[in-house]
């Protein structure tokens, strides 16, 4: 009952703030690089909140799956290959307009086009070892949030704390 009232709570406190959720991936050849910690430290200096995060290693199967989308694209093939070579850095942020945002941070795909200080024009190689992913809309961040994580793993830390006071 109480868990349920405490829910209730957070999802209002969610929608009064305009808090959007949205899927950030570093991708394999950042990761590998070791840029980890320097890209999420970007991200939380920019106001971005963590409210979920774990490491993947996908399966061709998987990758495809995930960019179902780009079926048809001639890149498709070696983007599913460069996805599933390593491990990924999966993440849930929380901030308002956080889709718009997140992609703002990350730069345009090609790294050469990418504005300067954005994550792709400091950590990405060329347009496809562009260093990280992030959902382009509510209806794909929804998609991709549940493509790696259950709700269980969702933890938003800090509307909890301010939900109790
Ligand atoms: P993402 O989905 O990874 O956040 O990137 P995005 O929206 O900026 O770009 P999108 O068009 O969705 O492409 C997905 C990923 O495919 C690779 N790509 N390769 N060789 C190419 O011309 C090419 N174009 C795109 C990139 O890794 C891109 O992020
Ligand atoms: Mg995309």
């Amino acid at each position: 009952m109480q868990t349920y009232k405490a829910a209730r709570k957070l999802v209002a406190l969610r929608k009064m703030e305009k808090v959007e959720r949205t899927l950030g991936l570093i991708k394999p050849d950042a990761l590998l690089a070791g840029h980890t910690g320097k890209i999420l430290d970007r991200i939380e200096a920019a106001g971005f909140r963590i409210v979920g995060l774990k490491l993947v290693h996908l399966t061709r199967e998987e990758a495809e799956a995930f960019y179902a989308v780009h079926r048809s694209r001639p890149f498709f093939s070696s983007l599913v290959g460069f996805m599933s070579s390593g491990p990924v850095v999966a993440f849930v942020l929380e901030k308002e307009n956080a889709i718009q945002a997140y992609r703002e941070l990350m730069g345009a795909t090609n790294p050469a086009q990418a504005a300067p200080g954005t994550l792709r024009a400091l950590f990405g190689q060329n347009v496809e070892r562009n260093a990280v992913h992030g959902s382009d809309s509510p209806e794909n961040a929804q998609r991709e949030i549940y493509f790696f994580f259950s709700e269980k793993e969702l933890i938003p830390i800090h509307a909890q704390i301010r939900a109790q006071v």
